[in-house]
């Protein structure tokens, strides 16, 4: 007997809860082709070592970063399995220069935003990684060009992340509900493990890479500073399992502007916009340090951000830090 037992997996939980809510068929079969893609990372994530699967492609991608060959495999499984839902006009991706454009009259069409493989420098140490999506909706009777995909966070319909770690968890977030839903790689399937998330609302951790202090301006030490002498440290560098466990138990993750990076590590429209998202519906909050991520008008596809992701209270504090300078 699978282990999913009395649970309701991700299929019955989208047909039973969402029917309900008369919300649109084709966003589920857009989580479920997000659901089947990831199964099928999972297990190539799992085999890849043993596979001869690891390592770099020799090639350097549009962000300027060296490819893993699992970053490759893991974009061409999603874009292979939301093209294939049926309900997906377009598909955005950090590993693919310019968008996909899904071919077919596709009238209750979603844009999809996604990171397929993150937390590149853990993939090949056994460390936690992660997909990462942003879903919009196109409005009926749209054309969908490469411009469709330029949408602000905040008219997201859903995001949804998976991380795979010590088990392989799903979160969706839709308007005000956050769940979680764990692989049972016995049957193959999801199942409700985490209903109803919401960050709480003590925060014990601080997740930033301290190595960069040094190249952060005035203000932005001070309000590190501020975090590492109250809360303790845990940074993983996969941003998917920083946020997942900041998600879970309490805290703020921050990968602000540097000397070296003017703009900020990390994507808009990949990372930032869909964990801000989630985060905002699950009570955080997400900022640059000087404006809520979600109203950020995107100006081209890759564009990076800096990132303060968590505890609403603490972000709130941590950005006042930053705009007092
Ligand atoms: P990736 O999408 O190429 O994996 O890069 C993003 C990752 C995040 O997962 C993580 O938060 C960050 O880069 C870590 O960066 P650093 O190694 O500079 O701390
Ligand atoms: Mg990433």
């Amino acid at each position: 007997m699978p282990a999913v037992g009395h649970r309701k997996t991700l299929q019955e939980y989208l047909t039973s809860e969402w029917q309900d809510k008369g919300r649109n068929g084709g966003l589920g079969a857009v989580i479920m082709a997000i659901a089947d893609g990831s199964c099928r990372v999972e297990h190539q994530v799992r085999q890849a070592s043993l596979a001869d699967a690891l390592g770099a492609t020799g090639e350097i991608n549009v962000q300027g970063e060296i490819v893993q060959r699992l970053d490759t495999a893991s974009s061409d499984i999603f874009v292979e399995t939301l093209s294939q839902s049926g309900h997906v006009a377009a598909i955005g991706c950090e590993e693919i220069e310019r968008p996909v454009i899904v071919e077919g009259d596709i009238a209750d069409g979603f844009i999809v935003l996604m990171d397929p493989l993150d937390g590149s420098s853990n993939i090949d140490v056994a460390v936690s990684i992660g997909s990462i999506f942003g879903i919009w909706q196109k409005s009926p009777g749209e054309i969908v060009n490469e411009d469709s995909l330029l949408r602000p966070g905040k008219d997201q319909v859903a995001a949804a992340y998976v991380v795979y770690g010590s088990s392989t968890v799903l979160v969706l977030a839709t308007k005000g509900n956050v769940c979680g839903f764990t692989l049972d790689t016995e049957s193959g399937a999801f199942a409700l493990t985490h209903p109803g998330i919401k960050i709480p609302a003590e925060c014990p951790y601080y997740s930033t890479n301290e190595g960069n202090n040094k190249v952060l301006d005035q203000p932005t030490q001070k309000a590190i500073t501020l975090l590492r002498n109250k809360y303790s440290q845990r940074y993983v560098g996969s941003l998917v399992a920083d946020f997942h466990r900041n998600l879970l138990k309490g805290g703020i993750f921050a990968y602000p502007a540097d000397q070296n990076r003017k703009d900020g590590r990390l994507r808009l429209m990949y990372e930032a916009n869909p964990l801000g998202f989630v985060a905002e519906q699950a009570g955080g909050a997400a900022s640059t340090g000087y404006q809520r991520i979600l109203d950020i008008v995107p100006q081209e596809l890759h564009q990076r951000t800096p990132l303060i992701l968590g505890n609403k209270d603490v972000v709130e504090d941590t950005v006042s830090v930053i705009k007092a300078g």
